[in-house]
C-alpha cells in the first residue's frame, strides 16, 4: 500500500495515482498546526516539507519526482509518454514547468498574499515571483492554444503537474487566468480521477469551495 503524506501538492500525487487506479491512502500533515511533534511524518521527510511518499521501503519527497517514480515503477501508462513518441519533449518540458516555473514561484507569491505581514505583502521579491509564474506561463498559453492538451492530444501527468500550479495560482495567488487556460483547466479537472482525488484531499476540497465562494 501507497501511504501520501499531506495534500497540497500532494494533490498531485492522489490524482495520479487515481488515474493509474493504485490503492494508496492519505496520510494527513498539518503545516498550518507546525509539524514538529509529528515524529512519523518526520521520520519520512526531516524537511517536515508535504508530499512525501512511503512505498515499502522507497520513501520520496517531491511531487514531480514522486509521480515520474510511480508511472516508472508501476507503468507503463499514457500519462507518460515514451522518449520515441513525439509528445515527450513537450511532456518533459511541461511536466517540470508545472513545478520549478510555475508552482515553485507562485507559491511564493501565495504566501506573501495571504500570511506576509501587511507591509510585506507587496515586497520586491514577491513581485519578482509573479513576473516569474508569468512568463513562465506564456508556454502554456502557447501551448493550449495549439493543442487541448500539454503534450498533445493526450492527457498527461504534465496535465497534472501544470493543473495543480494554475489552480494555486487562481485560488490564493490572484491570477486571472485567460480564456484558454481556463477551458484548459475546465477540461483537466472535469476528468472523473480528478474528481475522486478531491474526495480523498478533503482540505483540499474545502479550499477550493472556499476560494470559489470569495
Ligand atoms: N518542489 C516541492 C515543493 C514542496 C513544497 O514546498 N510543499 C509545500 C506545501 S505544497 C510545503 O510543504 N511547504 C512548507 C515548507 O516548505 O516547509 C514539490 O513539488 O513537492
Amino acid at each position: 500500500m501507497i501511504t501520501v503524506f499531506g495534500e497540497g501538492r500532494g494533490f498531485r500525487v492522489v490524482w495520479l495515482l487515481e488515474e493509474m487506479g493504485l490503492p494508496y491512502r492519505l496520510r494527513p500533515v498539518d503545516l498550518i498546526a507546525g509539524v514538529e511533534d509529528d515524529a512519523e511524518f518526520l521520520s519520512i521527510n526531516p524537511g517536515g516539507f508535504i508530499p512525501a511518499i512511503q512505498d515499502g521501503e522507497v520513501v520520496m519527497a517531491e511531487s514531480i519526482a514522486i509521480m515520474e517514480y510511480l508511472m516508472a515503477r508501476y507503468g507503463p501508462t499514457p500519462l507518460a509518454p515514451a522518449p520515441h513518441e513525439p509528445d515527450f519533449p513537450a511532456y518533459q518540458q511541461f511536466l517540470h514547468l508545472g513545478e520549478a516555473g510555475l508552482a515553485a514561484s507562485i507559491y511564493f507569491v501565495v504566501g506573501a498574499r495571504n500570511f506576509a505581514p501587511e507591509t510585506e505583502r507587496h515586497n520586491w521579491s514577491a513581485g519578482q515571483a509573479l513576473e516569474v509564474f508569468e512568463s513562465r506561463l506564456r508556454l502554456v498559453t502557447r501551448q493550449v492554444a495549439r493543442s487541448p492538451y500539454l503534450a498533445g492530444e493526450r492527457f498527461t501527468a504534465a496535465d497534472i503537474s501544470v493543473t495543480y500550479a494554475l489552480e494555486l495560482a487562481q485560488r490564493a495567488g490572484g491570477v486571472v487566468l485567460g480564456d484558454a487556460e481556463q477551458a484548459y483547466v475546465t477540461r483537466t479537472s472535469g476528468r472523473p480521477a480528478y474528481a475522486r482525488a478531491m474526495d480523498t484531499c478533503q482540505a483540499t476540497k474545502a479550499w477550493a469551495a472556499a476560494s470559489a465562494g470569495s
